[in-house]
């Protein structure tokens, strides 16, 4: 192995080799601990410390990395004690994610680590937000994101890279590429010959290197740096290295010609980096060995501390205050009232769409960091037109047309989150969520249950059938994401709430979906205060008052429930909008089957799995005593939308409403 130390000093030199051998003395530690059943699980990157190590050395401090399982180096190098990995691994409640994550599924801002989570390719794009953000600041920061040559296979290194060439983003994609992806050898893998290849059909510039040869990485790694920003451009490089044990200890190697190790054992980056020091008589062999030695018996003292932690307390309330941030936001505004709108300035008439558009124009106009992504958003205003003259207003940095790629912009909004910008994201169609869905409900989702980092990210989703749209452009898919914890979910019916709960969910720190019916946006009209208020998220608003039944509902649905009482005036019905699907405003429930005895749960989603049977539930649960007949739903049929209008007609739970409002009042 050919090393050249160019003009490294021998402090740096002797630094290099201190870096690269501390992870190799903690795994050869690690491989006692789990002989002894003392940790659970471990993913080794024997062999592979070169990578973690040189790209770490070569970066600031201050700059991000978003590393793998195999990248204890960029730990080590990022000076985080070893006590408290051992926490961290062990499930501690002293460790990085107190107990709530394994490995090294955890990120730390204060040493700018941000960690993966076990789908791996989903951190590309987060890293693409990162760097977004010092790019809009004129930071001087590149962003390293690690992935191996498995993870390249999934769409989500496809969109990253994309998204960073596109937007000229200063990212160093590392591809370590050891050989094999559980048991998947690389021709089993990829077509290409090398995989920095992909590159060039990015339109961005990569290459190859050794990577079990720390200088080659550590100079790369610098040198690339200098290129991404001077140019302000992504770069891809390719690591050669080989995973020396199997995918995680458990797992064996028996799939793997054995000469491969003999061929890899001759290129390990320790004993090579060692013989060139000793050859330039850098370090003498006494040396070398007292090195070995201080860090063996930091290892062992730092075991000590990390095995004698304090045992878990286990605090359910702590453990579900920590699944949401904080909602303190420095700069909130007027709630708005509903007996007294005016207190929110004058008002007027607005239609549904026009209200969500002033919501957003006055969220930019308050925050100088939000930013809004989403496809066809800028100069052509976004399919429904809410977005438009926005970028004329407040510029293309802040208005970001997105290529088609989902899952990358979701990713993009929790980095620029992690930088502390906040951001809205359109979805053209909410049924489009699902090419992100991993994004929201594993990354977005969890992230401060997991690590305790925020995701000020807002979703809009313009949703809803009865446009005569097929099952592509119809749906109101909001119980895939009710089902997930650190999410909120709003789901306005008047132009009033829509304005009031947009600027409350860009106000959150936490990540909100905000549903919009389409078929609500033209058609509904309504007094909307001018100001910047809010409407609180988790407060349901009593419609209208009446004595026979309760209709909890939401969205479309409060339209159908009001249009219907109007029509029957012979039955004096209570609507409650619910506004906010998660968290639900209980009290709210609970007063609404009050009122009347009787209740109906109407919703336009389909009926199995539905919100409907979470509020029949809870309200059998809770308000037994209160009901005089079973919580009634009525929901769309269990099927896609359909396309023609009278099947679609008939899929509608608006069709049901009647018979199910008689069958409710017959018990
Ligand atoms: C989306 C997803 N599919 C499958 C897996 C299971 N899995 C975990 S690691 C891994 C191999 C990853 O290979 P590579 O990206 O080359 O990284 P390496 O483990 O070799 O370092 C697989 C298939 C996963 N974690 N996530």
């Amino acid at each position: 192995m050919h090393f050249d130390s160019k003009d490294l000093t021998y402090d740096q030199l002797v630094h290099l080799y201190k870096s690269l051998l501390l992870p190799r003395v903690i795994e050869e530690k690690m491989l006692v601990l789990l002989r002894q059943g003392k940790i659970s699980k471990w993913f080794s990157g024997i062999g592979q410390e070169a990578i973690a190590v040189g790209v770490t050395q070569a970066l600031d401090e201050d700059e991000w990395i978003l590393p793998l399982h195999r990248n204890l180096g960029v730990f080590t190098s990022r000076h985080m004690p070893l006590h408290k990995l051992l926490m961290q691994w062990q499930g501690n409640q002293s460790g990085y994610s107190k107990g709530r994550e394994r490995s090294f599924h955890f990120g730390n801002a204060q040493h700018h680590i941000c960690g993966m989570i076990s789908h791996l390719g989903p951190q590309l794009g987060i890293a693409d937000g990162i760097a977004l953000a010092h790019k809009l600041r004129k930071e001087d920061k590149v962003v390293v994101v690690f992935t191996g040559e498995g993870g390249t296979s999934e769409g989500d290194f496809h969109e990253a890279v994309n998204v960073a060439a596109v937007w000229d983003l200063p990212v160093i994609f590392v591809i370590e590429n050891n050989g094999y992806a559980l048991s998947t050898p690389v021709n089993e893998q990829y077509r290409c010959e090398a995989l920095v290849e992909k590159a060039r059909g990015y339109g961005i510039d990569g290459v190859k290197i050794d990577g079990n040869n720390i200088l080659n990485v550590y100079d790369t790694i610098k040198g690339v740096k200098k290129y991404c920003l001077e140019y302000q451009r992504p770069y891809l490089v390719e690591c050669a290295t080989f995973r020396m044990r199997g995918h995680e200890e458990a797992s064996g190697t028996k799939y793997v010609p054995p000469y491969l190790f003999e061929v890899w054992d001759i290129k390990d980056p320790i004993k090579n980096f060692e013989q060139f020091l000793l050859s330039k008589q850098v370090l003498s062999k006494e040396e070398i060995d007292a090195i070995h030695q201080d860090l063996k018996d930091y290892v062992d003292v730092e075991c000590n501390i990390g095995f004698n932690a304090k045992p878990m307390y286990v605090d359910t309330g702590r453990e579900l205050r920590d699944v949401y941030a904080e909602n303190k936001v420095d700069v909130r505004g007027m709630q708005y009232d509903e007996e007294n709108p005016a207190a929110a300035g004058p008002v007027k008439e607005q239609r549904f769409i026009d209200a969500i558009k002033e919501g957003l124009h006055q969220s930019m106009q308050q925050h100088a960091d939000l930013i809004l992504m989403g496809q066809d958003i800028a100069e052509y205003g976004g399919v429904f037109k809410i977005t438009e003259g926005f970028v004329e207003e407040f510029g293309k940095d802040r208005v970001r047309n997105t290529p088609l790629c989902e899952s990358a912009i979701l990713g993009a909004a929790l980095g620029l989150n992690i930088q502390g910008y906040r951001s809205m994201i359109e979805m053209q169609f909410a049924d489009f969520v699902t090419m992100g869905f991993t994004q929201i409900v594993n990354n977005l989702a969890k992230i401060h249950y997991r690590w305790g980092q925020s995701a000020n990210v807002v979703i809009r989703m313009p949703c809803g059938a009865g446009v005569g749209a097929g099952p592509f452009h119809s749906q109101t898919n909001e119980a895939w994401f009710i089902h997930t914890p650190g999410l909120k979910v709003v789901y306005p019916s008047t132009p009033a709430d829509a304005k009031g709960l947009l600027i409350a969910a860009i106000n959150d720190p936490n990540p909100v979906l905000f549903f919009e019916h389409k078929a609500l946006y033209r058609s509904v009209h309504g007094n909307v205060p001018e100001g910047y208020y809010e409407t609180e998220i988790g407060k349901a608003r009593h419609v209208r008052s009446g004595d026979d039944c309760s209709i909890i509902t939401y969205g479309q649905g409060v339209i159908w429930a009001e249009d219907y009482a109007a029509h029957h005036s012979e039955i004096s019905i209570d609507i409650l909008d619910l506004r906010t699907l998660l968290p639900l405003d209980y009290d709210a429930i609970k007063a609404a089957v009050g009122r009347t005895g009787r209740v109906l749960v109407l919703h336009e989603d389909t009926m199995t799995g539905g919100l409907g049977g979470e509020i029949a539930a809870w309200v059998g649960e809770h308000c037994f005593e209160l009901l005089d007949a079973p919580v009634l739903r009525c929901a769309s049929l269990d099927t896609p939308v359909p396309f023609n209008t009278e099947l679609e007609n008939n899929f509608l739970a608006k069709a049901r409403l009647h018979e199910t409002v008689v069958k409710l009042l017959k018990y």
